[in-house]
């Protein structure tokens, strides 16, 4: 049996990161495309973690392009290219010049791969996605997008900080878009089972809920020159591995909704089943009156940017 194989459109930050740890997972092969005035970094970053390779024994091939073909009948896309944001930018900014990348991906990806499944990373996110799916045309099973894995795991990386717990049992979720009306759902939030809200009081929850929708924003202040990138990998590795392993993971998920939560025609962060089949459900569940306005909010956010991409 041939091995599957991993196409990742962008090959900055995140994108050489996708590639290590999906090689270190031993994923699938793995195609690092990117422009032509990057191949030379594409390939550069190929080799190199060809030559990691011996110390971990991963037998996967990892290879940098940037001619379409040979990404041709990949079985996972996931895609970075664009710009990320500058220390004062909102991921609203980065729409003009994103849009006009994600449309040009979008018809190589539906020429060379027509059959594959996408998980969408480059911002603004949720218009990102629908971006893809609009120009693609693919069967809205086979777009996503990475956003609520990731606030998800910041959420619980504050909450294991807060209490000293492990990190390991902390479970919660984040919902809505990927911007600063994202909707933690703190009542849900577990360590090992026991509520947060029994172990950290309401004023400490509601600054980590605030840190969480800002931690993107707190990062790029720090780097002064681009954003995340270990976190954002691992996060969209994690929905790979359960696509390409049919693992059926609950994952928050930027997924095109019908009528779940109230919404309708729009790709969201939602719980999300991935499995074989894509995205196999969207686990839908009656929300508290502040939480579901909370997400009417980020919707209007979500739409707003939406319209702007005149699709
Ligand atoms: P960066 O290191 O700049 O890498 C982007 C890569 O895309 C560069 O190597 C570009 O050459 C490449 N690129 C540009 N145009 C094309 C094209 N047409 N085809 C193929 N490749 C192209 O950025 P990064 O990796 O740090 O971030 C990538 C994107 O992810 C940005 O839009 C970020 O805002 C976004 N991001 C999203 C999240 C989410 O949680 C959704 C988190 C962090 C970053």
């Amino acid at each position: 049996m041939s091995k599957k194989r991993i196409a990742l459109i962008g090959g900055g930050q995140i994108g050489g990161n996708l590639a290590l740890l999906a090689a270190q997972k031993e994923l699938a092969d793995i195609i690092i495309f990117d422009i032509p005035k990057a191949e030379g970094m594409v390939k550069g970053k190929a080799l190199d973690l060809m030559q990691l390779r011996p110390h971990d024994g991963y037998d996967v091939n990892i290879t940098g392009t940037s001619d379409w073909k040979d990404v041709s009948d990949a079985d996972v896309f996931i895609i970075t290219a664009g710009i990320p944001r500058k220390p004062g930018m909102d991921r609203e900014d980065l729409l003009d010049i994103n849009l006009g990348i994600m449309k040009d991906v979008a018809e190589n990806i539906k020429t060379q791969a027509p059959n594959s499944f996408v998980i969408v990373i480059s911002n603004p996110l949720d218009a990102m996605v629908y971006a893809f799916y609009k120009t693609s045309g693919f069967q809205s099973k086979k777009v996503v997008g990475m956003a609520g894995a990731l606030d998800s795991t910041r959420f619980r990386t504050f909450i294991a900080m807060e209490t000293g717990l492990s990190v390991q049992d902390v479970t919660c979720m984040v919902l809505g878009g990927h911007g600063d009306t994202m909707v933690p759902i703190t009542r849900l939030a577990t360590v090992g089972g026991v509520p947060i809200t029994d172990l950290i009081s309401k004023e400490k929850l509601s600054s980590i809920e605030e840190r969480t929708r800002f931690a993107g924003g707190e990062i790029v202040k720090l780097f002064g020159n681009g954003s995340a990138f270990y976190a954002p990998a691992q996060s969209a590795i994690e929905m790979a591995e359960s696509y390409l392993r049919d693992k059926k993971r609950v994952i928050p998920c930027a997924s095109l909704c019908n009528g779940e939560f109230g919404i309708d025609g729009y790709f969201i962060g939602v719980p999300t089943v991935i499995g074989a089949n894509g995205v196999e459900r969207i686990l839908d569940f009656e929300l508290e009156k502040h939480e579901q306005q909370a997400l009417n909010q980020t919707l209007d956010a979500v739409k707003k940017t939406v319209a702007e991409t005149g699709l």
